[in-house]
């Protein structure tokens, strides 16, 4: 992996080779954690809405212990897993369908919400304890914790190179008691045959952007995660020792278009290992109004959005399919430009 220093980043395209297969790979900015860069990270997020952190603290056993748990889960049987299924809002296990309308995708997962103590929410946490899986329970409350004070120390990063006055302006939001994050554990088993271009055709997960603000993905090392990059696919090699981080629609709210939440979806090609995923979708409280930063705004600009709640935009988003630009629906018409 090539890490880019901030002159190279303000250089180079973000398309750095293309794979085996002939899909473009993407250069994706990184940040060194343990001598941080806060201009370089603002650059990441205005230019790809996209990067990978690196030296983060996060200790390998807290993801593997995760890692090992979450295979335990997906490999019982569809009977035992479809007990912990057909929650609200998606919540719990999910196979293939993704969301209330209709997308689907391959792969299997368990969905759920985070709790004010930052771990597992109710009714998940119980129905995980009641089907004999405390050890998973234990290493998600484990993993949890580790994952939102990443994210809030990223989001703190942020705020200084926004040149915001607080440090914790944003990740404020993360660690409020009625911060509505959730969480994910991805499992995409192998595809049934090589299928479409020689490792690329079976989607797992559609294209989409995340709502929240902020989501930070930790994977195995099988390859899958593209981003959406001037129009192109491009695909992301797998990295398990290093989280991977995408801007938010709320974030893009919050800075007024100056940061974009990115296009991301996974396609599978391996026909042998499974593809295992964690992402931590670090949201708002519902109550909090998402409209641009006023320190953000220069003299005269305007909002692109009308003011609307978390609560609001997330009831907007599961009334959509995955693919849709839901933040469509909140941008202020200006006329044709
Ligand atoms: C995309 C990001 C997160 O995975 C998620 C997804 C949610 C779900 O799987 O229930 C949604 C999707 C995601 C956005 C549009 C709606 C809701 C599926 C779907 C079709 C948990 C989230 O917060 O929004």
């Amino acid at each position: 992996m090539v890490v880019l220093h901030k002159p190279a980043l303000e250089r180079v395209s973000l398309i750095s080779s293309h794979g085996k297969n002939g899909q473009p790979t993407a250069r994706v900015p990184v940040v060194d954690l343990s001598k941080p860069d806060a201009s370089s990270l603002v650059k990441a997020c205005e230019e790809v809405g996209f990067f990978k952190v690196t030296n983060h603290g996060i200790s390998a056993s807290v993801t593997n212990r995760l890692e090992e748990e979450a295979m335990a889960f997906f490999s019982k049987s569809l009977r035992e897993k479809e007990l912990l299924s057909g929650q609200a809002l998606s919540v719990g296990y999910g196979n293939k369908k993704i969301g209330p309308n209709g997308d689907e995708g391959w792969l299997e997962y368990l969905l759920m919400q985070i709790n004010c103590h930052g771990g597992a929410a109710e009714p998940v946490l119980s129905l995980l304890k009641e089907n004999g899986a405390s050890s998973l329970c234990v290493a998600l409350e484990e993993y949890l914790t580790v994952v939102k004070r990443l994210a809030c120390r990223v989001l703190e990063l942020l705020a200084e190179g926004l040149g915001l006055s607080q440090r914790n302006a944003l990740s404020r939001l993360l660690a409020d008691e009625d911060s509505d994050s959730m969480f994910r554990l991805n499992h995409y088993p192998p595809c049934p045959q090589p299928c479409g271009q020689p490792g690329f055709g079976l989607t797992g997960f559609g294209e989409h952007t995340d709502p929240q603000i902020i989501s930070l993905l930790r994977s195995n090392n099988i390859n899958g995660l593209q981003i959406l990059r001037d129009g192109c696919w491009v695909s992301v090699p797998a990295d398990q020792s290093s989280f991977f981080v995408n801007v938010g629609d709320s974030l893009q709210v919050m800075t007024n278009g100056r940061f974009r939440s990115v296009r991301h979806r996974v396609l599978l090609g391996n026909t042998i290992e499974s593809r295992v995923s964690m992402i931590y979708f670090g949201g708002p409280p519902p109550k909090l109004k998402l409209a641009p930063l006023p320190v953000l705004m220069a003299e005269g600009e305007s909002s692109l959005y009308r003011e609307f709640t978390w609560a609001e935009y997330k009831k907007a988003a599961y009334a959509t399919r995955l693919a849709d630009n839901r933040l469509g629906f909140f941008e202020i018409w200006r006329g044709p430009s």
